[in-house]
């Protein structure tokens, strides 16, 4: 099949067919796995099609889900294909009860198979590759002029909103986890309209945090000294949960936050909300422990924000 000679690969042994072999077993076996795969598939067949990811709320999202469920469809694909050929080697060539005990034929390589494993792989790793790469740069465009930007700050251990061309902030503290309901109220809420395009541009404080919206299925981390941005158009209105999705400190966990996605009227209405408050200009990233790199200094001053 590949091309062995001889000397490189002779069969271990010979097949014995001449064996019937009881064909009830066999078939009950199919037929229990066969069960067993439609019952595992069918109750979860809506979930399944989105490769168990939450349901997007951004434009993006649908572009993040197929990438997901592409890859693993393509891993599942080659893992069985190496599971099969595992299990058929293992069948095929266990030791049978008339076996005399000698070593098969042994064997130093195989160039053509060896060929083979090392050129699919190759081939497998370009393809997962070009599609992550191409993904992942649609997904991190920020050429096109945003409706919204905010300036999210992460800090230990909580979140500063600054609304950049409205002029207004808000300002977290960290979630307080006493086990009773109402928390999720305490905590700072981001408001966005729908179907406008929010840039995020994210700064730390302290450490590296990550910004994370579950239901955006994109985070990105907020590394100090650093600008990073990224931009959203959420197609969804309600109430998403937010979170940093890196380990940042002793009180990680209760970095909490909230998404409103709302329509115009809403979002403004917010907005005086805040200003009413006395939430006018912004929060200053000259409070961060380590200053904007120069590199990173223009992202900042290009979108308008304090440093
Ligand atoms: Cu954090």
């Amino acid at each position: 099949m590949l091309g062995l000679s001889p000397e490189e690969g002779a069969p271990l042994r010979p097949h014995d067919d001449s064996v019937p072999r009881p064909r009830g077993r066999r078939a009950r076996f199919t037929a229990a796995i066969a069960g067993l795969s439609a019952l595992a598939l069918s109750g979860c067949a809506g979930q399944a099609s989105d490769g168990f990811l939450p349901r997007g709320a951004t434009q993006g999202a649908e572009r993040v889900t197929n990438l997901w469920v592409g890859s693993w469809i393509a891993a599942l694909a080659v893992g069985v294909l190496v599971w099969g050929l595992i299990i058929w080697c293992a069948v095929a060539y266990r030791r049978r009860r008339d076996d005399d005990g000698s070593l098969p034929v042994q064997l130093r390589y195989n160039v053509p198979v060896e060929i083979l494993y090392t050129v699919v792989p190759v081939l497998m790793v370009a393809v997962f590759f070009y599609y992550t790469q191409r993904d992942e740069s649609a997904l991190l465009d920020t050429s096109k002029k945003p409706d919204v930007v905010v300036n999210v700050i992460g800090k230990q251990w909580s979140w500063d909103f600054n609304y950049v061309n409205e002029q207004v902030y808000e300002a977290g503290t960290h979630a307080q986890l006493t086990g009773k309901p109402g928390v999720e109220e305490t905590l700072p809420t981001m408001y966005l309209p729908v179907n406008k395009r929010t840039e995020f541009v994210l700064t730390s404080r302290d450490v590296i945090h990550s910004f994370w919206v579950p239901a955006f299925l994109q985070k990105l981390d907020m590394i100090p000294g650093k600008v990073n941005r990224f931009q959203v158009v959420p197609t969804e209105t309600g109430t998403f949960q937010g979170k940093c999705a890196e380990l940042c400190g002793s009180y990680h966990s209760q970095m909490l936050f909230n998404v409103k996605v709302v329509d115009q009227a809403q979002y403004e209405q917010h907005i005086s909300e805040l200003k009413a408050r006395g939430n006018t200009g912004q929060l200053d990233n000259g409070l961060n422990r380590s200053g904007i790199m120069p590199q990173d200094a223009d992202k900042l001053k290009e979108a308008g924000i304090k440093q």
